[in-house]
């Protein structure tokens, strides 16, 4: 299987990926060196900013650019630290048109395209809250908005537009130093829970958002991954949802992939629908080097595609990692074909 690194020039991650405007972008996390820092509250990922890259056609060979910081830190009003997976989606808003395109009989108003950011960040008293930044233009830059999403929470955006509604679905979660165990029924609990052995496992949320993008239209409902027989994947399961939510449709169903954070793999399940439930269906990628693996998957031009990252290029350290691409394959029963995270 053949993999590319895509940009050696810099440690990047977390990779959501989407083709607009016929071009692919690629909104990645920045890590940064971080000294005497590791522990499962993912205090070494202290990320400060966003670039955006974007490839000159085909992903394996196509070049790739990049198109600098589109959103710092710093410009955030209500930013703590720690800006962690961000995911971008396209929208279609009705301006003003201006006196001059009025004499040109354009009437008053026109459509044009913009582009929402999402992405978490801790407030200062330390808990993760989404932000929205939006730009005129794909590859930034973006103008953060000056408060987070009301009632949002957690981490890891995947911002779904199902073709079957036009409508804009989040994906998102986190365990651990996500703080989704901080979380029932949306409520913020005063102690968090984070189910064990027997017990469900704690599902990823979805969330229709408003037309504009910037708020819920709704509460957050979990998605429910389940077996076989129906029954929700439990908390010891291996191939239980952690984080990095990812969704994409292909021949009607939905594929909800998703990383299992401490057993280091990309998992599937499908469904007939945004909300799920979804059954359980295999391994995308086995364990690469690095602690996390994250994900986006993607069709462009006729191929699917995987983009992930690893931490081989900075000798395995979990918080300095690398952006890599490889094609994906499904069988005619629309099986995915595992893909070696580490090349024998
Ligand atoms: O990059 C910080 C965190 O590490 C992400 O939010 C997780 O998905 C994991 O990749």
């Amino acid at each position: 299987m053949e993999k590319r690194y895509l940009f050696p020039a810099d440690y990047m991650a977390d990779p959501s990926v989407h083709v607009f405007n016929g071009k692919i972008y690629i909104y990645p996390s920045h890590d940064w060196e971080c000294e005497n820092v590791e522990n499962d509250n993912g205090d070494q990922y202290v990320m400060k900013d966003y670039h955006v890259l974007s490839i000159e056609g085909d992903p394996m060979t196509g070049e790739v650019v990049d198109h600098g910081c589109v959103l710092r830190q710093e410009d955030i009003p209500w930013a703590g630290r720690q800006l962690w997976d961000c995911d971008v989606q396209e929208y279609e808003v009705e301006v003003p048109t201006t006196a001059e395109d009025q004499a040109k009989g354009m009437g008053f108003s026109k459509k044009v395209k913009k582009y929402i950011m999402y992405f978490p960040l801790k407030d200062r008293c330390d808990v993760f809250h989404w932000g929205t930044a939006i730009a005129d233009n794909p590859a930034g830059p973006f103008i953060p908005q000056p408060a987070p999403v009301p009632g949002s929470y957690s981490i890891d955006m995947c911002a779904f537009k199902d073709d079957a509604d036009g409508e804009v679905y989040v994906y998102f979660g986190g365990l651990w130093g996500g703080q989704l165990q901080r979380y029932k029924d949306n409520i913020h609990l005063e102690e968090p829970y984070l189910p064990e052995g027997e017990e469900d496992a704690l599902p990823s949320r979805c969330v229709r958002l408003t037309k504009d993008g910037l708020n819920y239209a709704e509460a957050p409902r979990p998605i429910i991954v389940v077996d076989e027989d129906g029954k929700p994947l439990k908390a010891n399961d291996p191939h239980r949802f952690f984080e990095a939510s990812w969704m994409f449709k292909k021949d009607g169903k939905y594929y909800f992939t998703y990383s299992t954070g401490d057993s280091h793999l990309l998992c599937y399940a499908v469904g007939d629908n945004v909300y799920g439930p979804f059954t359980y269906q295999g391994v995308i990628l086995t364990p690469v080097v690095g602690w996390t693996t994250h994900h986006a998957i993607i069709k462009y031009e006729g191929k699917w595609y995987l983009f992930h990252h690893d931490s081989v290029p900075s000798g395995g350290k979990s918080w300095l990692r690398s952006l890599k691409v490889c094609e994906l394959e499904f069988d005619e029963n629309g099986k995915i074909k595992t893909i070696e995270g580490i090349d024998k």
